[in-house]
Parts: C-alpha cells; structure tokens; sequence
C-alpha cells in the first residue's frame, strides 16, 4: 500500500540526506516522524523512522551513548544513489568479491580471513540507476565492531551474505542474524534477503536446499556467484523491489521522453514530489500531465495524485 506522505516530508528528507551531523539527523528524523499520517501504508516508514530515531540515541554502541559533544560521526556514510546496501557476512563469504565484479570499487579479494578492515563503497548500476553497496569488515561471533553496527542501522537494506562453499553456513547466519537483532533489523518489514554466493562451489546446491530448510519461509534467499555473475540479474531486482522505490521520467513539452536520468522517488510519492525532485524550480509548476499504465494518455494530473513506477510526467511552467 502507498505511503502517500506530504511533500513537507521529501523537504524533511531531503534535508536530513544533506545533514551534516547527528543532532541535525536527530531533530530532522523527529520532525519527519511527527508529521507523518499514520496509516497502514506508512507503517513502514514510520518504523523505519523510529528505528534511526532510536539509533542516533543510542549513539555509536561504546558506553554511554548520550550525545558527549565529542563524537566520531566517521563511522555514517552518506548516501549516493537510489539506497544504501551493507553487504554483512563472515570472512570469505565473497563480500569483497561481489564489489569487485559489480561495482567500480576495487576492494582486496582474498581467502585470507579478515582482510577487509574498514568499509569500502561502490556503486552498482541496475538499470539507469545506481545502488551504493557498502563492504565491510567480516563479522566474529562475540565481537561486534561499532562501525558496522552503525552501517547496519543506517542502511537502506542490510544485506546477509554467506558462502554456499561452506559447512558452517548456518552457524555464519546465526551471527549476522545477531548483528541485525543488535540492530534492531530483524522486523520483515525490512526486507528479509540472504545472499547465498558462491553457488558455482562444489556441493552449492546441497548447502543451499539446507538453506532453504531453515530460513526459506522468513527469507527470501538468493544464490548467486560473484564469481561467474550467475543469477546477479535476480539478485539486483530484488534489491529494487526492497528499497521500495520508483523511477519517474520527465518530459520538456513538445520533447521527447527522456529515459537514462529518472527522478528516483519512494513509493507513494506524489506528482509535487517528482516536480521537486526534477528541480525546486518546478515546485509552482501550472499543471502536468501523465503517461502510464495507470492513466489515460496524457491525462492532467494534480499536484497530490500518486504516480507510479515508469510514469512519464511533463510539467508546465
Ligand atoms: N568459487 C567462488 N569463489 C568465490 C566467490 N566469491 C568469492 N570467492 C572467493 O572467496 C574468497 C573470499 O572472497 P572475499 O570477497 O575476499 O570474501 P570476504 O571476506 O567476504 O570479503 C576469495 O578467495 C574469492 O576468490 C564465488 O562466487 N565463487
Ligand atoms: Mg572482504
């Protein structure tokens, strides 16, 4: 169901992308959750709201957790692209790998555990737009790193990933399914995926059946091989579906239909919010029309309406 939330929330939001610190994070998510409608199509913003509402609060996982003035904020990495992906797992699930063969980032691959220490960031076109994927250090059954705690809190989708090469996959998700519960990320209104790479290893199709046994009905489960690209198609539409976005397409009056820049909206979004995505000039925009499945062609539409994904919108000035 559409959240159908009022543009002073994509201002909010929009402003709280651009903020600089956690106390503007902070005061800016508080006003979001305040005028948000609260209505079954909101649900699941408002707990995602009330989730980064609740990690700011708590601070960067160390004692204390009251705002001390003298903070780190470095472990945060501001977002780029359509949604921000964490990749968590264990070492040598392939979380490295997977950056190298789907983004430009150019992390270290090895099998030696533990390589990655500090987060590293690509981007992954799907489409004509992009995702930010996030490696990060592996995780330790009784050790949680404070900065993958707050990558974890902050992403648009925390993201399991685990090896079918290997016997101790279910001891592996048990960890990373502690990390999220830490999190607070367990609730399936996030988006249960597990990435289950290495399905070109011997005995892949085995340990995934074993998967499927255990963590089939609460997650959806995608095997891929970072190695040889297998089913990455499957996985990056997925990563779509779950962020919960759409893509509008602008049209210039009397143009053709520009189709490699949309306007990258959540879903529920309005006419007004693709105006302001396209460029606060057109927030007084006179009247639009509409193309799509959902709408006669170019049918006139008002400000309020929602648009839906692969909507063509021409705004006149
Ligand atoms: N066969 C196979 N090996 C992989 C795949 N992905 C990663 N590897 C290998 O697994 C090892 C660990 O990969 P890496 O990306 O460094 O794992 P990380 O610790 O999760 O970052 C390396 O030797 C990779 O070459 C895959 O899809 N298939
Ligand atoms: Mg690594």
């Amino acid at each position: 169901m559409p959240a159908n939330l009022p543009p002073t929330y994509y201002k909010l939001k929009h402003q709280h992308e651009a903020a600089k610190t956690d106390e503007e994070r902070l005061s800016l998510l508080e006003e979001m959750l305040r005028i948000i409608p609260k209505h079954k199509g909101s649900e699941k913003v408002v707990s995602d709201l009330r989730r980064r509402i609740a990690a700011i609060k708590r601070g960067p996982s160390e004692k204390g957790g009251k705002a001390s003035g003298k903070r780190s904020y470095s472990e945060h990495i501001p977002k780029q692209g359509a949604g921000q992906i964490v990749l968590l797992g264990p070492p040598n699930a392939g979380k490295s790998q997977i950056l190298v063969k789907f983004t430009n980032a150019k992390p270290e691959v090895s099998s030696t555990p533990y390589t990655t220490t500090t987060p590293l960031v690509g981007m992954l076109h799907y489409e004509n737009i992009q995702f930010q994927l996030i490696d990060t250090p592996s995780i330790m059954p009784d050790f949680t790193s404070s900065t993958v705690l707050t990558l974890t809190r902050n992403a648009d989708i925390a993201l399991p990933v685990v090896s079918l090469a290997s016997d101790n996959l279910l001891d592996d998700l048990d960890t990373v399914m502690a990390l999220l519960n830490e999190a607070d990320r367990d609730t399936p209104e996030n988006g249960h995926l597990i990435v289950a790479n290495q399905s070109d290893a011997v005995g892949a199709d085995e340990r995934l059946e074993i998967l499927k046994e255990f963590y089939g009905e609460t997650f959806q489960i995608y095997p891929i091989s970072a190695e040889t690209g297998e089913s990455k198609e499957t996985l990056f539409e997925a990563l779509y579906r779950t962020l919960d976005i759409l893509r509008v397409y602008p049209k210039a009056p009397g143009k053709a239909v520009e189709r490699d820049d949309p306007i990258v909206l959540p879903i529920g979004s309005t006419v007004l919010d693709a105006a302001m995505g396209l460029h606060k000039d057109f927030e007084e925009f006179k009247f639009a029309r509409i193309w799509g499945p959902q709408w006669h062609d170019g049918q006139s539409v008002s400000r309020n309406d929602v648009v839906y994904d692969g909507d063509v919108v021409e705004f006149h000035l």
